[in-house]
């Protein structure tokens, strides 16, 4: 078994923490219609499935097109919303909502949230295309035993460009340097930078530039990489995280993206020209190193319709499913079984599927415990000013 998606390491108290602090195993109380509970189960013994199902996604990150075929093929109704960052999806959840019942936060954001027992406990057995997923992918240090959350989507964060741009003609933006140093930045702010609106990522980016870790805990460094964004924000023209591949990057509106993977691959084939047979945007992961991720698919702790969740989440496993997922998001797939029904376009392409001299350089963000407050204090001021 390759050994390079989990080449990192999380402090054992934590996983410690994150095994003992899930929350309820099921057992939904009948409190509303729509609840699977008010359903008697079928005769075989399958249970039965709610009248609707509440889930919670990261923008653009499914084609709704699978959750109407789920509707239509087993009369659930989904109620579909979307996020923009861990970070709010976790407010969310502590604002007290209880109506979700799948989400899909990242790895370090599971261990947060295990540990602050917002997630249901799972039992893989009872999520029989649990085995479609990849071996590199299950047992995740972030949640061992796969005791919450089942994998989703991972790809990396790095640095997209406008390829017909003149200065990027000239230059190949292969470090964070580009997004944080001003007399780089001068060359191209004019026509447009966008990063992303997400702390740990934006951060984590400064954090990698200077030469310390993603995870540091250390309020020094968080300072300084705190110094390093707001010297750089006046030349940023957007912080978008959510909607900016389509609104911003393939309108031309920016030239230049803090990005994650799958967006950038979507803005090149949104820009891909027939006769050129080329679309406008290239993605790089910089040189200093970049974060990767896993995002998963959990139940909060709070859902009333837990075997439904359970269920629409054995079908988001299914090959042709996961398969589907990843060629509408041109994020990479951790379900295997999935990949003969990917687009070879996608399985070729390096900035989805990085190559092992790229995958050196990454790093998972993990929970940073109690520092998680300096996070949130440097991020108050990076967008407070
Ligand atoms: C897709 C969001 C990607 C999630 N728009 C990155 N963790």
């Amino acid at each position: 078994m390759k050994k390079w998606f989990w080449g990192f390491t999380l402090v054992l108290s934590m996983i410690a923490l994150a095994a003992c602090g899930g929350g309820p195993t099921g057992g939904p109380a009948a409190e509303t219609p729509a609840n699977e509970t008010d359903a008697a189960a079928n005769e075989d013994g399958a249970p039965a499935l709610a009248s609707e199902l509440s889930v919670y996604n990261w923008a653009d990150y499914i084609d709704e097109q699978i959750l109407a075929d789920y509707e239509d093929k087993y009369g659930v109704k989904i109620i579909y919303d979307t996020y923009a960052s861990n970070e709010d999806l976790l407010a969310k959840l502590q604002a007290g909502a209880t109506g979700y019942d799948v989400i899909f936060p990242s790895d370090y954001m599971v261990s947060q949230m295990v540990e602050l027992g917002l997630l249901a406990e799972i039992d893989t057995a009872d999520i029989p295309n649990f085995g479609n997923i990849g071996a590199d992918f299950v047992n995740a240090p972030f949640d061992p035993g796969n005791q919450h959350c089942v994998p989703y989507q991972w790809g990396t964060t790095g640095l997209a460009y406008r390829a017909g741009n003149a200065y990027f003609e000239e230059n190949t933006p292969d470090s964070w340097a580009y997004l944080f140093e001003p007399e780089l930045l001068q060359e191209y702010s004019s026509a447009g930078i966008n990063v992303l609106n997400d702390q740990r990522e934006l951060l984590g980016a400064a954090l990698f530039y200077l030469g310390y870790s993603p995870n540091t805990q250390s309020e020094d460094e968080l300072i300084q990489a705190r110094d390093l964004i707001l010297q750089a924000k006046p030349y940023w023209k957007t912080f978008n995280g959510e909607d900016y591949d389509d609104t911003l990057m393939v309108p031309d509106e920016v030239v230049f993206s803090h990005a994650w993977s799958g967006d950038a691959a979507s803005a090149y084939w949104n820009t891909y020209d027939e006769a050129a047979e080329d679309g406008s945007w290239r993605y790089v992961v910089p040189q200093e190193g970049a974060v990767k991720y896993l995002d998963n698919i959990c139940i909060p702790a709070a859902s009333q319709r837990y075997e439904t969740a359970l269920h629409f989440i054995n079908y988001l496993l299914e090959p042709e499913v996961g398969a589907a997922i990843t060629n509408f998001t041109y994020y990479a797939s951790p379900n295997t079984a999935a990949t003969p029904f990917v687009s070879p376009d996608i399985l070729e392409d390096p900035s989805i599927y990085p190559p092992a001299e790229v995958q050196a350089k990454l790093q998972f963000l993990e929970d940073v415990g109690d520092a998680i407050f300096t996070y949130d204090e440097m991020w108050t001021a990076i967008r407070g000013q």
